[in-house]
This record gives C-alpha cells, structure tokens and sequence, in this order.
C-alpha cells in the first residue's frame, strides 16, 4: 500500500534537514497550510454562499476587493499573527507594514504575501492562489521594520503558493527542491503528490497576453514571432498567475509578463507575486529575470514596486534576455 505523507509529516521531517531548527519555520508552514485550507473552503463554497462579488473596495494594486480577498487577508493576518513566530507582515491588500499585534510575541521571521491572487476570475470559476515569501527578521528585536520586509528573493527562507482549482494544492520550497501537496477533504490534509518538481526541459507553453503586443519591447515581438513561425509551442494565458506559474512548472514552458511603454515596470508585483515565483521555479531547474537580471536579486525598494517577469525553462530566459539587450 501506498504511503501517504501529509504536509506536516514532510514539513517535520524536513526539519530534521536544519539541525538548528527551533520548530518555529514548520509552525509558520503549518499555519500557512491551516490558512489555504480554511480559505479552500471559501472558495469552493462561494457560489453558494454568494460571496462572490465585490465589496465595493480598491487595494493598493488599484484592483477592486472581492469578498473572497477580504475574507482571505483576513484569514492570513488572524492566523499568521496570533502564533508569535513574525514580527511583521506585509500583503497586497495593505498599503504598508502590517504590524503584530500588541501583546503578542514577536517572532525572528516577516511574511510576505498576496492573499488571493487572480481574484477577478472569482465569478469565472477559473483557478486562483495565495502566494507567499518568508524571511527571516534582519534587525535584532522589537516589531518588525521596512528593512526586514524590503529584502532581495535570494534571502527568502521559503516559498510557496495554494492554488485553488479542480483540487487544492499546496506548492513550497524551503531551498531544498519544489514539493507539492493535494488537499484530501476526506481526512482535511494536504498529502504529498509532486516530489522534488523538476521544470521539464521541452519548452511546451509561452504564455503572455497578447493584448498588449503592440507595446512590447522589440526583443519580446521577436521571441513571439519566432516560436509562431515555428508552430511547435502552444500559446497558453489563464490570467491568473498561480495558475499560469502551475502549468508552467508542470509541463514546461515560459510565463512572462513583459514591460509596456504604458506599464514601464510591467504590471505584477516583486515582493509577492515575482520572488516567490522565482524562487519556485529556480529550485525546479528554472529561471526567472526582469529582462537584465535576475528576479532574486533586485534590491526592493518598495513594498509594492512592480517588475517585468520572464520565468521558466531557462534557455527560453536566456534567449529572452538576449533578445531585449
Ligand atoms: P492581465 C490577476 O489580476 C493578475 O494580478 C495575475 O494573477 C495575472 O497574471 C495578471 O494579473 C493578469 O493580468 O493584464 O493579463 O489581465
């Protein structure tokens, strides 16, 4: 019989790889997978409960709030910030820091994240995700800072995203390979389904919108022409990036999000949509750049700053690089 391995079995056995682990980092995982459950719930309700819909607010992205977004920042900052493990957090909804809460412990780690990404394909029934980045604090006590949110991806602790589709599954690295976890509503766990995800080497995908062709750089134009021309490479675009970063990994391909000459930066965001991605696919045998250099080493300078995002199999980037030089 086959064994299963839940989520908190491969997270504590894991822990066994960092000897001077506290136990702490796999309370964070833990409580990270408790949130996507929690938020699963919601989502594969929502219809039901009629939560679909928005709540008539706008984020920081400009992005009018669903009621689903709400209800899963919510679930992020209750959850993340009861346990005393973080001394900050930061997220999409929230304009800055989003400080613990006095008379909590503080804890020597930050988290990053995007609650819900993807949210304006709620009401299609088209997949969506959480994302998320931790790192470790960087000053030495008390709450938690701006220098210990605005840190480079190459010092993310871990990463990972939910994705909320036909099943839910739980996708991380902690800098030791990509794993993935199927949620089992039967027994309420994440059982282990994907080990050690490696980036097939056949570039099966390129997935881009389109719509914004005629503002792409001249080297992205070349790079879309050229695998047209070749008719081997399906164009794929979900519009929601959890899934479009998950086929990717799955299958092979390149996902990009290129600059505009109306979005100069590039629409998505560095600190919790590009590092976590990054860092994925890296450890998958992947890249991921802003089209000079490479995603996990911009220096951030702000929470929500934006970045161009080429990511998957790496000569796909590389060409992509040489391309836009
Ligand atoms: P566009 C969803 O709104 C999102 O933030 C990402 O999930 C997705 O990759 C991107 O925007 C899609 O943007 O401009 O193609 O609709």
């Amino acid at each position: 019989m086959k064994t299963t391995l839940t989520l908190n079995q491969h997270i504590y056995l894991d822990q066994k790889n960092h000897p001077q682990g506290t136990g702490v980092f796999s309370e964070i995982l833990s409580e990270i997978a408790l949130v996507g459950k929690i938020i699963s719930r919601e989502v594969n309700k929502a219809g039901i409960a009629e939560i679909y819909g928005l709540t008539g607010d706008v984020n920081t992205s400009g992005d009018e709030v669903q009621k689903l977004d709400q209800f899963a920042q919510n679930t992020f900052v209750n959850i993340l910030g009861y346990s005393g493990n973080l001394c900050a957090m930061a997220s999409e909804e929230e304009e800055g820091l989003i400080p613990i809460s006095a008379g909590k412990d503080l804890g020597k780690y930050v988290l990053i994240f995007d609650p819900l990404d993807g949210s304006s394909n709620i009401d299609a029934n088209v997949s969506i995700g959480s994302i998320f980045s931790l790192y470790k604090r960087v000053t030495e006590a008390g709450p938690g800072t701006l220098a210990d949110l605005l840190q480079p991806g190459y010092k993310q602790a871990a990463a990972g995203y939910i994705v909320y589709g036909a099943s839910t599954m739980f996708v991380y690295t902690a800098g030791l390979g990509v794993y993935g976890f199927t949620l089992d509503p039967s027994i309420g766990e994440f059982v282990l389904t994907h080990k050690n995800i490696k980036l097939p080497a056949v570039n099966k995908n390129y997935s881009v919108n389109e719509r914004d062709y005629y503002s792409w750089p001249e080297g992205v134009k070349t790079y879309i022409e050229d695998l047209k021309k070749e008719g081997k490479v399906a164009a794929r675009y979900i519009g929601s990036l959890v899934a479009d970063i998950h086929r990717t990994l799955l299958y092979g391909g390149i996902f990009m999000y290129p600059a505009t000459n109306k979005k100069p930066e590039g629409k998505l965001r560095l600190l919790y949509e590009g590092n976590a991605m990054a860092m994925l696919m890296t450890q998958a045998g992947g890249a991921a750049s802003n089209g000079q250099k490479n995603i996990l080493e911009i220096e951030p300078t702000e929470l929500h700053q934006r970045t161009p995002l080429y990511i998957g199999n790496q000569n796909e980037v590389k060409k992509i690089k040489q391309l836009l030089q």
